[in-house]
């Protein structure tokens, strides 16, 4: 298994959602928590840690989109990565760089690469047989044509595979075929198409070692690609669109095609691990360590639905490059589903459906951490989750403000209030005060063992956990009657609740950024920011003792309740679509 610390540095990647519509919490829950959890807990931890992300830019559900509004691609691209860059940044998404894959370096990234896994023959060509539109004059990619599925009867089948039933098959088996774009629904024809392939039967060898010498890795994760890795086939790696990166060869047979989507998407990573270095003013070359040097441990975090990119077809076209590091892990999610009132049912979070909540819209009811916390709690790590309202609701206030909150706002107001604003001196310890003082560095560590194994609910658990033990050691030591009779007593007691809020808050820094940086305020305490240079290790400092003396701020409180009224509320306006 790989420990992190023989690893000089981290590159994390979050899959790069299509700049085609708003995200919303599923995506949230799947990709972007966990790694901005992880990536912020590296960095506090003074580990060199860089973490790329970026929307993906092309494909034929943006151009569709543009199709049918009438404007150009590169408007609704523009639209959308503005709009979703936004809503990372409000949710505390941590990106170092958030790239686009219609820039112009994009272009030379990817064409390299594609010419690297040329010049390695691993790419050919293939004529196929694909729609055309004699009324429009154009091939008919993917979406762009729908017809009956010919396994199941599903009316609305893409050209190749259907969404109903799953099904993968050749243009040529769907059934009734009609276009399915604006202004033409004609009944298109059979026409042949040359396009380029990656060769993936030749990677077969390399990538099952690969996968091999990654047992740890979650078993969905390992499952999905050993399927993939048993049967693999060459990939057309090449669409009939404009909208794309242009296909870098000297071939008339390249007109009015573009290289895929899926083949440009990851590549993506690295391209905007270029331009961060640029920005960073770090140099053109800054990207190259990230990407080629043994030393980097490359995470991918991603939805299940993304593990065939991941864990199959871009490490084989990592390897085709020839120096470039593989995913060291790729943490894959389950999906987050809808729990419907109504129905009682969980239901799958769906455009059509209208059931999905932005998280434009979800910032716009509560703060970050609260939306966070629940999502991180209720992580959909080894199966689905449901989000509910009640849940969601009943989770927070029971654990985050009940069990932390409550523990840091009465340990805090107390001392303020009784010790002059500032750490009261530790005096003699009993059994209680030892096993307390014990908890700390334990519970610090197991935190950071659950985070480094990708497990994040677990993460959640242990540090309410921990806030759990601090809550039955202040009821028994009852300081509020101590104060009557005792000072030292007190004292001791509220010197050691100072270093349970100390270590509660540097272990919040990771999942609840807000709170945390209010409580470091509050404990007149610097976290240090860390980043790709790396810094001092604020982690572990949580096990190192506040000194009796050290000045308080005033306390305040950190996370609210949430107002059941409220709940309702915001349920009905749900089921009735009103969260987009
Ligand atoms: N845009 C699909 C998705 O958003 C795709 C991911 C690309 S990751 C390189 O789930
Ligand atoms: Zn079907």
């Amino acid at each position: 298994m790989a420990d992190s610390k023989s690893f000089e540095r981290t590159l994390v990647t979050s899959a790069l959602p299509y700049a085609n519509g708003h995200i919303h919490l599923g995506h949230i829950a799947g990709a972007y928590l966990p790694a901005d959890v992880y990536v912020r807990f590296k960095r506090l931890r003074g580990e060199r840690v860089l973490y790329v992300g970026g929307s993906d830019e092309h494909g034929v559900p943006i151009t569709l989109t543009a199709l049918k509004e009438g404007i150009d691609p590169q408007e609704v691209v523009d639209r959308y990565h503005t709009a979703n860059a936004d809503s990372f940044a409000r949710l505390g998404i941590s990106y170092d760089i958030y790239g686009r894959t219609s820039w112009p370096l994009h272009v030379d990234t990817t064409q390299t690469f594609f010419k690297t896994l040329d010049a390695g023959g691993y790419i050919h060509q293939e004529s196929m047989e694909l729609w055309y539109s004699e009324q429009s004059e154009r091939f008919l990619p993917d979406r762009y044509v729908k017809g009956v599925c010919p396994k199941c009867g599903y009316e609305d089948a893409n050209a190749d595979e259907c969404e109903n039933c799953g099904a993968q098959y050749t243009p040529r088996d769907l059934v009734s075929p009609r276009a399915a774009i604006p202004g033409d629904s004609s009944t298109p024809v059979l026409r042949d198409s040359r396009h380029w392939f990656l060769d993936l039967p030749k990677f077969t060898d390399r990538l099952r070692t690969w996968l091999e010498s990654h047992p740890e890795w979650r078993a969905n994760v390992r499952g999905i690609a050993k399927g993939w890795i048993d049967d693999l086939k060459s990939r057309c790696i090449t669409r009939d669109t404009d909208w794309g990166v242009p296909i870098p060869v000297d071939d008339p047979g390249a007109a009015g095609k573009r290289i895929y989507v899926w083949f440009d998407a990851p590549i993506g990573y690295v391209t905007n691990t270029r331009q961060w270095g640029i920005d960073a003013g770090k140099g053109e070359d800054a990207w190259l360590p990230w990407w080629k040097d043994a030393g980097t441990r490359l995470i991918h975090f991603i939805g299940k639905d993304n593990v065939p990119f991941h864990a199959v077809i871009f490490p084989a076209m990592l390897m085709g490059q020839g120096d470039y590091i593989l995913a060291d892990n790729v943490p894959g999610n389950e999906y987050l589903n809808i729990f419907n009132r109504q129905t009682g049912k969980s239901e799958k979070g769906s455009k059509s459906r209208g059931n999905m909540i932005s998280v434009r819209w979800a910032l716009d009811q509560f703060p970050a951490d609260v939306w966070r916390y629940y999502l991180c709690a209720n992580a959909p790590e080894s199966k689905d989750a449901d989000f509910d309202w009640d849940d969601f609701m009943h989770r927070y206030n029971g654990e985050l403000c009940d069990v932390v909150g409550n523990f840091i706002h009465r340990s805090l107001t107390m001392t303020v209030k009784n010790f002059d604003g500032a750490v009261p001196p530790q005096g003699p310890l009993d059994a209680d005060d030892e096993a307390l003082l014990a908890a700390i560095p334990a519970q610090v560590d197991a935190i950071a063992e659950s985070i480094e194994e990708f497990r994040f609910r677990q993460a959640c658990e242990r540090f309410i956990d921990l806030g759990r033990k601090a809550n039955v050691y202040f009821d028994t030591k009852q300081p509020w009657v101590t104060r009557k009779t005792d000072m030292e007593r007190t004292g001791t007691t509220l010197h050691l609740c100072c270093q349970v809020v100390h270590a509660l808050c540097r272990t919040m820094a990771p999942f609840l950024p807000e709170g945390a940086a209010k409580l470091a305020d509050i404990l007149n305490i610097a976290l240090p920011q860390g980043g790709p240079d790396g810094g001092e290790d604020g982690w572990n400092a949580a096990k190192v003792s506040l000194p009796a003396g050290h000045a308080l701020n005033a306390p305040a409180v950190l996370f609210p309740k949430i107002d059941p009224d409220r709940i309702a509320e915001l349920a009905e306006l749900h089921q009735q679509g009103g969260a987009n």
